[in-house]
């Protein structure tokens, strides 16, 4: 019998009482429990199990038939994956919803139950996390050949929490549990090397003597495509100490902690996700978890290229990698190490195909979110990638000089090394320098880094930088968080093909004439937000989701909730359109101006509520622990979407994506991937205000003063003045301070604008058929922003590789 390939596998059956056997045998034999004594989280796991083995089915086919093609593979190196839960995304990929839950109330359970102990691995911040996670979803759909490769962190993003209106971070043990959806394969290890030195032999071949030796071990989870039988993987590496690292001779001395000192230091390194998303710490850890990331990564990479191919001169046209941002940048000297020193090529051949391999994603515009590490840090910790960087940055500014001779100023500003005030690395010169393409996420963005902040490089390699507009997952963001949407879409278009072919939601359009059309969409909105439970469901639901940062300005939709509190206030007797202003998000734990904002949001929520004039037409809720399962429950659920940051400031946005498909309609400036999506949905269709990235640099550049928008604004000032008397629950003072002083997002300057704006949006809410026709046209011509269409433009114009077929069994 050909056991090779998953040909000679039994299927597993999908009836009813097939389904039920496996769940039987899983929990005898895995779980090692009888149905007498299960617990709810036995039921779990043993779900868990018996699905992810029908996944694992199509897995083992899909290994056989990408094996078998030698193909061209894609690559995606991220920090941080978002996933999200598995249980409902893997129940609809394998089509065993149905039996499942027969199954469960067999066993007497409901399936919500379960459901609640699905895990969240939260191993990620925000939207670059959570987009990686997406375009993973989107390959695999397209039968891509990809492997994602990120760090399982034991910790992921914080949970968060709030004492008297303050965020409090808990740690996140994700996996205390344990995680059934992952498979550890320890064979795999890698070893990876830190600290030390180098030394060069007589015929100028360099050793790196490492001064520590840890252990990488991967875990992978499977990555199924939808309504295909492909299923990738993601491989997850964690720390470990060598078998050495346990130091008999100190434990028995009674040196406990001594004696495992080792190998905490080795598990350190994948102990917990960095909680930051936009500004670097510079601390030592983060850069070994890069490092480490990219060393077992690119290890792996040659091992899977190795099991088909040979020659290095191979290597480039098989393998694609993609970088998520300058995070995972140090796989560059790290290939150039691993070719040179290890496999003995020249620099040029070496060189050659390391360019050819890497691509680069960039996400941001905030200068400080660009890494840069300190010279002095990179001698201890990585000795031979400085050798290797400075060898780059000769060729580099070689190239420069003979292309901009006695341009200094360039030649320093190109240069991979910064020199003053600290002499540190610059990751994004180096990630543009030793790739074949560069891309922002959102045409603007692109073209801001082409203009501004990368605009040397463009100038010198214009036909490396290319633009991908972001998308998101369908089946993730529509069909799995709106389900009744989804069956009225698919209803209305005559099947369900629309989730692998967004592009037909453009059908819906000449249904938002259609009376009978309207009102089973507005039932269903309705529907949602009586699910969230979180307002009145007749209210207009304001939704503001997403990490906090004064960027995104969440202090603007502040300012505007303060207002309109004043005018239901000073004026009792008028007709407002109630509203449910939802915020959620998190702040990075050590930045405190976002922290002050979450924090007066909270005092103002509880003086609204309070008031009992007020509070029939404006309502705050601010829910905790923002992640991707409550963003599933919140985006449809919205009416208004709020995508309000300062031109030229977000680089895309994937929240305003989610919720123009669910049929939100966004208010919001001309930022990012906004720009798009008013495009495309019609200018009738989005309430627009503020200053365009243009007008923001000229008024910057005219000299801002946000004190004079303060003092020519009866209301602006009403609103400071109101939290800088303590109005609030005595807090926010340095929130009035900040905004009056200093205002870098010029929070002042677009306030009138934008509560002009939103006085067009109580206008319009009052013509429901109008309201309602717009949000269906905001889903109908928003099937462009598919992670699927995305993962299209990657593979036109940098990866140019080829799907592989899965043979249906
Ligand atoms: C060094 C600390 C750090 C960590 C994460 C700096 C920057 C980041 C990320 C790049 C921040 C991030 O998540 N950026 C977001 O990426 C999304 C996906 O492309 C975009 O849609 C958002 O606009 C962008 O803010």
């Amino acid at each position: 019998m050909d056991l090779r390939n998953g040909i000679g596998l039994r299927p597993l059956g999908n009836t009813p009482a097939e389904f039920e056997q496996d769940l039987l045998s899983n929990l005898y034999y895995r779980r090692g429990t009888t149905v007498e004594s299960a617990s709810a989280q036995d039921a779990y796991e043993t779900l868990a199990l018996t699905v992810r083995d029908r996944l694992a089915a199509r897995r083992a086919r899909t290994s056989a038939a990408q094996y078998a093609a030698n193909p061209r593979w894609v690559y995606y190196l991220s920090a941080e994956f978002l996933f999200g839960r598995q249980l409902s995304q893997n129940l609809l990929y394998s089509n065993t919803g149905e039996v499942a839950a027969a199954a469960l109330k067999a066993f007497g359970l409901a399936p919500g139950e379960v459901e609640e102990l699905d895990v969240e691995p939260g191993l990620g911040n925000g939207g670059l996390g959570r987009l990686a996670a997406c375009l993973l979803d989107a390959m695999a759909t397209l039968d891509i050949p990809a492997v994602g490769y990120g760090i399982r962190y034991d910790f992921g993003i914080f949970k968060q929490a709030f004492a008297d209106g303050a965020q409090v971070e808990k740690p996140d043990a994700w996996a205390f549990q344990g995680n059934p959806w992952e498979f550890p394969a320890p064979d795999d290890r890698q070893t990876v090397f830190f600290y030390g030195h180098t030394t060069r032999d007589s015929d100028g071949n360099t050793t790196w003597i490492p001064g520590e030796i840890v252990l990488g071990e991967p875990s992978h989870m499977l990555v199924p495509g939808y309504g295909t039988d492909t299923v990738n993987i993601v491989r997850l590496w964690s720390a470990r100490g060598s078998e050495s690292s346990f130091d008999l001779s100190r434990f028995s001395a009674g040196q406990y902690a001594e004696a495992v000192q080792e190998a905490v230091r080795a598990e350190n390194i994948s102990k917990v996700l960095y909680p930051d998303d936009s500004t670097e710490l510079g601390r030592e850890l983060r850069l070994k978890q890069q490092y480490f990331l990219v060393s077992c990564s690119l290890r792996d990479i040659i091992r899977r290229f190795r099991l088909r191919n040979a020659a290095w001169s191979e290597f480039a046209g098989k393998t694609a990698i993609q970088l998520n941002d300058t995070h995972p940048t140090l796989a560059i000297p790290e290939l150039m190490r691993l070719l040179v020193d290890e496999e003995g090529l020249s620099w040029d051949e070496a060189w050659e195909i390391t360019q050819r391999t890497f691509a680069y994603t960039c996400h941001t515009l905030l200068p400080e979110a660009l890494e840069t590490w300190p010279v002095a840090l990179f001698e201890r910790l990585l000795p031979r990638h400085l050798e290797i960087i400075y060898a780059i940055n000769e060729g580099l500014l070689g190239e420069v000089r003979s292309r901009f001779p006695d341009d200094l100023d360039r030649v320093r500003r190109m240069s991979l090394i910064q020199e003053e005030p600290e002499r540190r690395v610059r990751m994004a010169n180096l990630a543009v320098t030793g790739t074949t393409a560069v891309n922002g996420v959102a045409e603007l963005h692109s073209k801001l880094l082409a203009e501004t902040t990368l605009r040397d490089f463009a100038e010198l390699w214009p036909a490396k930088f290319r633009n991908v507009t972001n998308g998101v997952s369908p089946r993730r963001f529509v069909r799995l968080a709106n389900p009744s949407l989804a069956d009225l879409i698919t209803s209305s278009l005559g099947d369900g093909g629309w989730i692998n072919d967004l592009d037909r939601l453009e059908d819906l359009a000449p249904l938002a004439d259609d009376p009978a059309f309207l009102s089973r969409w507005r039932e269903i909105k309705r529907a949602n937000k009586v699910r969230l439970g979180l307002g009145d469901p007749d209210s207009l639901t304001d939704v503001m989701v997403k990490r906090f940062h004064e960027y995104k300005r969440q202090q603007l939709k502040l300012l505007h909730v303060i207002t309109q509190y004043h005018r239901i206030k000073n004026n009792p007797g008028g007709s407002y359109v109630p509203r449910t202003v939802l915020f959620a998000g998190k702040a990075a734990p050590a930045y405190h101006a976002a922290k002050s904002i979450i924090r007066l949001i909270n005092a103002v929520a509880r003086v609204v509520d309070e008031d009992a004039a007020v509070a029939p037409y404006l309502k705050i809720v601010f829910p905790p622990n923002y992640n991707v399962t409550l963003g599933e429950l919140i985006i449809p659920a919205a009416d208004l979407s709020e995508q309000i940051s300062l031109a030229g400031k977000e680089a895309s946005g994937t929240g305003n994506m989610k919720l123009a498909l669910n049929g939100a309609i966004t208010i919001g400036t001309l930022d990012g991937a906004n720009i798009e999506i008013r495009d495309r949905v019609g200018a009738d269709n989005f309430f627009l205000f503020g200053l365009d990235t243009p007008g923001a640099t000229a008024l910057r550049a005219a000299g801002y003063n946000p004190r004079a928008y303060y003092e020519r604004d009866d209301e602006l000032r009403a609103a400071l003045d109101a939290i800088a008397s303590g109005a609030f629950g005595g807090v926010g003072q340095e929130v009035a301070d900040s905004l009056l002083n200093r205002d870098e997002y010029l929070t002042l300057a677009d306030y009138r604008a934008y509560v002009d704006c939103q006085s067009e949006v109580d206008e319009a809410w009052q013509d429901q058929d109008r309201w309602t026709r717009a949000s269906i046209l905001n889903t109908a011509r928003t099937g462009f922003f598919s992670a699927d269409r995305t993962v299209r433009d990657y593979i036109s114009t940098i990866w140019h590789v080829d799907p592989v077929h899965v043979p249906h069994p």
